[in-house]
């Protein structure tokens, strides 16, 4: 029986790549003095690894083999501090909305008495300013867990986040849905056991989402239907319905 509902954050709640994260990063180079800068396309390619902090290592290992030095561990948390102050910023002024549907979904499943929680690799302070800045600072308060960042020793996609949350919840992954936008998502909580529900984004709309249970353009609107990329669902928009029917259909 479908008892909740575990959200990723970032692509998923909001669109919030491109125009949050990444201009933060570049934002934080630039104010540390660094020459680094990470436009669209380099982004998309670095976002392959999950964790702020990971991916500045990758860059660095990848791109810029030679300022690698043994001081860099260090200067990354800062960079990655000043980042998440430029961020939650950002948020703050209400740049970054949700997603087509989510406001909708999340109130439908508080009515209907599903329980919701949050599995991220983001960083828990970009968690919270999200939520306060769309939903309200009481909104916090509907996720039972907010599972987030360093939490755990391994980010997506390992499955770490995912079962933080269930054992949090006490719940069994046939009790839940999770919702996704990109492989390392899809992968960190099929193995975790958890069934996945795909809104794609410009940065993941190529990924392979095959363990998904279906895979849409978006969760949609009563006046604004969703596409269905892959898999079977017959409805416009997602609702509590059309949750516990994709559920069912999935949990054997
Ligand atoms: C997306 C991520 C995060 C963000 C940046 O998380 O991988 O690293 O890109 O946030 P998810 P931080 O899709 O799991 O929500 O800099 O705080 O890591
Ligand atoms: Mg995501």
């Amino acid at each position: 029986m479908l008892q909740a509902l575990i959200f990723d954050v970032d692509g998923t709640l909001a669109d919030t790549e491109r125009d949050g994260h990444r201009i933060a990063f570049n934002m934080a180079f630039a104010d540390t003095g660094l020459d680094w800068h990470w436009d669209e396309a380099l982004y998309g390619e670095l976002l392959a690894v999950t964790g702020g902090k990971e991916r500045m290592t990758h860059f660095l290992k990848t791109h810029r083999p030679n300022e690698w030095n043994d001081t860099m561990p260090e200067r990354i948390v800062q960079l990655q501090a000043k980042k998440t102050e430029i961020y939650t910023q950002l948020l703050s002024q209400g740049k970054i909305p949700l997603r087509k549907g989510v406001e909708r979904l999340i109130h439908e499943a508080r009515s209907a008495g599903l329980r919701l929680a949050i599995a991220t690799t983001t960083t828990p302070a970009n968690v919270t300013a999200l939520l306060t800045h769309t939903l309200g600072a009481q909104s916090i308060d509907w996720f039972e867990v907010i599972a987030a960042g360093d939490i755990v020793p391994a980010k997506k996609p390992a499955p770490d986040i995912y079962q933080y949350a269930l054992a949090k919840m006490k719940l069994r992954a046939s009790d839940c849905l999770a919702f996704e936008d990109s492989y390392n998502g899809v992968q960190s909580a099929t193995r975790a056991g958890i069934k996945t529900l795909i809104t794609v984004n410009g940065y993941t709309q190529h990924d392979d989402f095959s363990p998904a249970a279906v895979v849409l353009s978006d969760l949609g609107e009563p006046n604004s239907p969703m596409q269905v990329l892959a898999g079977q669902m017959k409805e416009n928009y997602v609702d509590v319905a059309a949750l516990r029917s994709l559920h069912a259909r999935h949990i054997r």
